[in-house]
C-alpha cells in the first residue's frame, strides 16, 4: 500500500516510522543522525574540538563527533560535526499558515482581472529601507520573470512599477499615491538584527498615518519572510522562498475581486 508524501499513514517500507515522533535519520529510521556546522570564537585545536562536542551535547546530540575543523582566522574556528539527535517533533500536529488562493498563470490571471475587475491593477514594488538586494523583487516583477514564470511587468492587465532597492518608505508611499496603487510589494532580504521587522513595521505605521493602509493590498516577501510573520506585522500576505509572480498576482487579483464584492 502506498502513502502520499504528506500522508500520516505509516509507510510500508519502514514500520518504525511514527509521525508523532519524527527525528532526523542517516542510515536507519530514527537513528537521529545529523550533520551540522558552526564557528566558534576559539583557537583551532583540541580544546576547541572539546568545546564543540560539549555544545553538541547541550544541544541534545548523543555521540558528538567533530569530523572536520579549520581555523578561519587567528582565534576563530569552523567545525563540521555529527551527532544523534535525541529530540522529536509531532509532525501530525503542525499547522503552517499559508496564503490561500487559487494560483493562476499569467494568461488565466489576466482573464480573471478582465472578468472580475474590469480594469488594470496598479502594482508598485521595491526593496525598501537600507536593503540593497534587488534579485527577489526583480524575480517577481521583471518582464522576463524567473524560473519560467513571467513577471508582473509582462501581464496585460497589470501596470507594474519596480522602484528597485534601498527605497525609503516615504518615497515608496509617495509613488503609491501618485500612481493610485492597488497593491504594494515590499521585498526584504536582510534580517540581521531584525532590521526587516523595524522597516516593515514602519511602513505599516506610515500608511496608517496617511489613512492609506486599508486602501491598498499590502504584501511582503523574501527568503526569510513567512505568511505568519507578515500577518503579525499588519500585512495582507507574506511570501517566502520559491515564490513566483503567479502566486502574488493571483492573491492580489482574488483579494481585489473580494473587496469589490465580485468573488
Ligand atoms: C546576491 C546577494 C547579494 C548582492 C545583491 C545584488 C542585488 N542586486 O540584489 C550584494 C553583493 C549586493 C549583496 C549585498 C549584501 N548582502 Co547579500 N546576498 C546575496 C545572495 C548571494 C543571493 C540573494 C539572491 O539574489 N537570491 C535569489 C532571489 C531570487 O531569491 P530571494 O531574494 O529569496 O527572492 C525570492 C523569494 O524570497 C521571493 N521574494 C523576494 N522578495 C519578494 C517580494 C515580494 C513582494 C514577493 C511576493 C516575493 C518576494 O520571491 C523571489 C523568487 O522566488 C544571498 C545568499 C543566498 N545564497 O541567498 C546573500 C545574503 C542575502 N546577503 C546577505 C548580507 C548580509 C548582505 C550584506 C548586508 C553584506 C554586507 N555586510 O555588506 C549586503 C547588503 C547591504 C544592504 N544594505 O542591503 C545575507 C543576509 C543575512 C541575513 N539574514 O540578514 C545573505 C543571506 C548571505 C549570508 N548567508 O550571509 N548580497
Amino acid at each position: 500500500m502506498s502513502a502520499g508524501l504528506y500522508s500520516t499513514e505509516k509507510r510500508d517500507y519502514d514500520t518504525s516510522l511514527d509521525l508523532t515522533k519524527v527525528k532526523p535519520y542517516g542510515d536507519t529510521m530514527n537513528d537521529g543522525k545529523t550533520q551540522l556546522s558552526f564557528s566558534l570564537p576559539v583557537p583551532a585545536g583540541e580544546e576547541g574540538v572539546e568545546a564543540a562536542k560539549q555544545l553538541l551535547k547541550k544541544m541534545g546530540f548523543e555521540n558528538p563527533m567533530v569530523v572536520y575543523y579549520k581555523e578561519l582566522t587567528k582565534g576563530f574556528t569552523f567545525f563540521n560535526c555529527y551527532g544523534s539527535c535525541t529530540h522529536t517533533v509531532d509532525y501530525t500536529s503542525i499547522h503552517v499558515p499559508k496564503v490561500e488562493s487559487n494560483v493562476m498563470d499569467m494568461h488565466e490571471n489576466d482573464q480573471f482581472i478582465k472578468d472580475h475587475i474590469g480594469r488594470k491593477l496598479v502594482i508598485v514594488g521595491a526593496s525598501t529601507g537600507t536593503d540593497a538586494h534587488t534579485v527577489g523583487i526583480d524575480a517577481i516583477m521583471n518582464m522576463k520573470g524567473y524560473a519560467g514564470h513571467y513577471g508582473l511587468e509582462r501581464y496585460e492587465m497589470i501596470e507594474a512599477l519596480n522602484m528597485g532597492s534601498q527605497v525609503p518608505n516615504e518615497e515608496f508611499i509617495a509613488k503609491a499615491i501618485e500612481m493610485k496603487a492597488d497593491a504594494l510589494l515590499v521585498s526584504q532580504t536582510v534580517t540581521q538584527k531584525d532590521v526587516h521587522i523595524k522597516n516593515l513595521t514602519e511602513l505599516v505605521e506610515m500608511l496608517e498615518a496617511e489613512g492609506l493602509r486599508d486602501k491598498v493590498i499590502l504584501c511582503c516577501g523574501g527568503a526569510r519572510i513567512t505568511h505568519e510573520l507578515a500577518k503579525e506585522l499588519g500585512y495582507d500576505a507574506g511570501f517566502g522562498a520559491n515564490t513566483y509572480a503567479d502566486d502574488v498576482a493571483s492573491f492580489i487579483s482574488e483579494e481585489m475581486a473580494k473587496r469589490l464584492g465580485k468573488l
